[in-house]
């Protein structure tokens, strides 16, 4: 029998999980009823009459995204106030009711085709949780009205990239309680949005465990399989006397993936992380907030500690009353953007030669075709758990950052590893990391020097990497 760490080891994302990796960072539009009440959480009374956007442009919304480097957005569809953002033939509870295009209106098609135009990739956020449809709380009654709700949205709008099921639920003790058919909800997506990952309440992409924008040191992607169903809240009050539950790794734990971990578990999978966090305070957008927009500088930490830690990015940018990205959060995704573009541009490894006594990989004789593709990737014999890297640039280069890469297609494999750089002949270490998978930003000191070296330190069964760039 393979032992559970070969087995995470080798444990692998899916295409679908693959394909929105690689999206590293896209954008939450929370707009909705709460626009115009100026609430978090509607309660469901509020009536349609309130949503009037008055120069409502998801094209506004798409040039933001694009500005920013977003490759995707995720609209809340419905929110926790059971307001439908599209006509659904299945309540009244809608745009259709409101004034806004005389009831004609769809924002739903609006922003896809807006998405569909910019060559952005579109998303769901539809909440379980439905604080007006009256069926809420019945069982099977709401379970069909919301996969009827979520089969419009799957048919009608193009290909999704994502389903996004929050967790929230505030009816308290005394309040509704609804059982979530969530096998049928997937099996629903998995039948009409294949390639559609399903995140938080879902089997593909799991919640980073805060709302503060927050990484952990080592981002697993491959965690303990019970993790999975740590979000269904449903499910998880059943358990809240279940001691078997409560030792369970819960979502906000720093350590999810360490051997240590995984040792224990009785099974693992692939679930990568996702950083969700709003641009402002609120998720939906208040006037009042207008000053407190992230700066750039706390934007760019995050963006660093999740995209280069591991995870991916879900940045909340709320559309005002007006139906457009208010300005000081335009102005801020432009910087952000002009930010990465400046950063990240000119890898100074392109075309540098990489070599590695400990090489099986793409070539024998040990060296490492530094493509930007990612295709071709480095790799020693199995079992191989410690191993260098040298990459020459041939001249002295100034750099202070380095973005590493596993072939995460193998596996997430390296637990500890460190960077040198070569000073008078010396080995100079100049960072030290311990998880990297889909994408480490390794940030030092200015540093120059003409050879650089990786060492791993510690790995699974062998490290890979695809993935090697330098930058000033
Ligand atoms: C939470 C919700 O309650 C918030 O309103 C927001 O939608 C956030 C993304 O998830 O659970």
């Amino acid at each position: 029998m393979v032992d559970i760490i070969t087995k995470a080891a080798n444990t692998a994302p899916s295409k679908r999980q693959y394909e929105w990796q690689k999206m590293e960072f896209y954008g939450f539009a929370h707009f909705g009823m709460n626009t115009f009440t100026e609430r978090e959480w509607g309660d469901g009374s509020e009536s349609p009459a309130l949503f009037n956007p008055s120069d409502f442009d998801a094209d506004q919304w798409i040039s933001a995204v694009k500005a920013a480097g977003m490759t995707g957005l995720i609209l809340t569809a419905k929110h926790h106030d059971g307001f439908c953002l599209w006509p659904s033939a299945y309540t009244e509870h809608s745009v259709k009711s409101s004034p806004w295009r005389n009831g004609e209106g769809d924002v739903v098609r609006e922003v896809s085709d807006a998405c569909r135009k910019g060559g952005i990739k579109f998303g769901i956020y539809l909440s379980p949780w439905d604080r007006h449809e009256p069926s809420y709380g019945s069982g099977e009654e709401y379970n069909t009205f919301y996969k009827n709700q979520l089969r419009e949205l799957m048919t009608n709008y193009g290909e999704l990239f994502c389903l996004w099921f929050d967790g929230a639920c505030g009816e308290g003790k005394n309040g509704k309680k609804q059982e979530y058919d969530w096998e049928g909800y997937y099996a629903l997506i998995r039948e009409l949005q294949p390639n559609a990952v399903i995140n938080i309440c879902g089997p593909d992409v799991r919640w980073c465990g805060n709302e503060a924008g927050k990484c952990r040191k080592s981002e697993w992607s491959v965690v303990p399989s019970s993790m999975v169903d740590n979000e269904k809240t449903a499910e998880k009050s059943q358990h809240e006397d279940d001691a078997a539950f409560a030792k369970k790794v819960d979502s906000t734990d720093e350590d999810l993936g360490s051997r240590a971990v995984i040792e224990k578990a009785k099974d693992c999978v692939w679930y990568p992380c996702e950083v969700d966090t709003s641009i402002r305070p609120g998720w939906f957008y208040h006037k009042n907030q207008d000053r407190k927009v992230k700066s750039l500088k706390k934007l760019i930490r995050i963006y660093e500690s999740s995209v280069g830690g591991n995870a991916s990015l879900l940045l909340n940018i709320p559309p005002d009353k007006r139906g457009l990205i208010a300005d000081a959060d335009v102005k801020r995704l432009r910087e952000f953007g002009e930010y990465l573009r400046n950063t990240y541009s000119e890898n100074l490894a392109k075309g540098a030669a990489a070599h590695s006594d400990e090489c099986e990989g793409v070539s024998t004789s040990g060296d490492m075709a530094l493509t930007e593709s990612g295709e071709e990737f480095w790799k020693p014999a199995d079992g191989t758990e410690k191993a260098e890297l040298t990459v020459d640039f041939g001249e002295k280069v100034q750099f202070s950052r380095m973005v590493l890469g596993e072939h995460i297609l193998t596996g997430q494999r390296v637990e500890k590893f460190g960077i040198y750089a070569e000073k008078k002949g010396k080995w100079i270490r100049i960072f030290s990391g311990t998880v990297i998978g889909y994408k480490k930003i390794c940030k030092f000191k200015k540093t120059k020097a003409s050879k650089i070296k990786i060492v791993f330190e510690q790995s699974r069964v062998c490290p890979t990497l695809s993935k090697l760039e330098v930058y000033r």
